[in-house]
């Protein structure tokens, strides 16, 4: 019958969403072992940076103990600290990466 109908409502948001995704510092750790040339090399590649800026990031790491390689959205970031993990891994480096929530 007509008027029996239990109300049902359909929410629709009045505009698109532009909630920005969480952030993630890409970190690398200072080890004993790893050459210096190998980091500068992996900064270059998996990150983009120059020579100059991946041997700045490089000496920074060596001297502090760890430093930050860029900051991406989960996924990315995910996927390059694997990355240079294998790649370090493969060359018997024991070089570290991490990543941490950009707050
Ligand atoms: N400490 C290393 C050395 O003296 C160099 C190094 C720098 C290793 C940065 C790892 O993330 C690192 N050969």
């Amino acid at each position: 019958h007509d008027g029996d109908r239990l109300d049902t409502a359909i929410v629709v948001k009045s505009r698109a969403k532009t909630k920005k995704p969480s952030m993630y510092k890409v970190l690398m750790l200072n080890d004993d072992y790893t050459p210096m040339e190998f980091v500068i090399h992996a900064l270059e590649r998996f990150f983009g940076k120059s020579h100059e800026e991946a041997t700045k990031i490089m000496l920074h790491v060596h001297q502090r103990g760890v430093g930050v390689c860029g900051v991406f959205t989960f996924e990315v970031a995910e996927t390059k600290a694997t990355q240079v993990v294998d790649l370090a891994r493969k060359n018997q480096h024991p070089l570290q990466c991490t990543i941490e929530k950009d707050d």
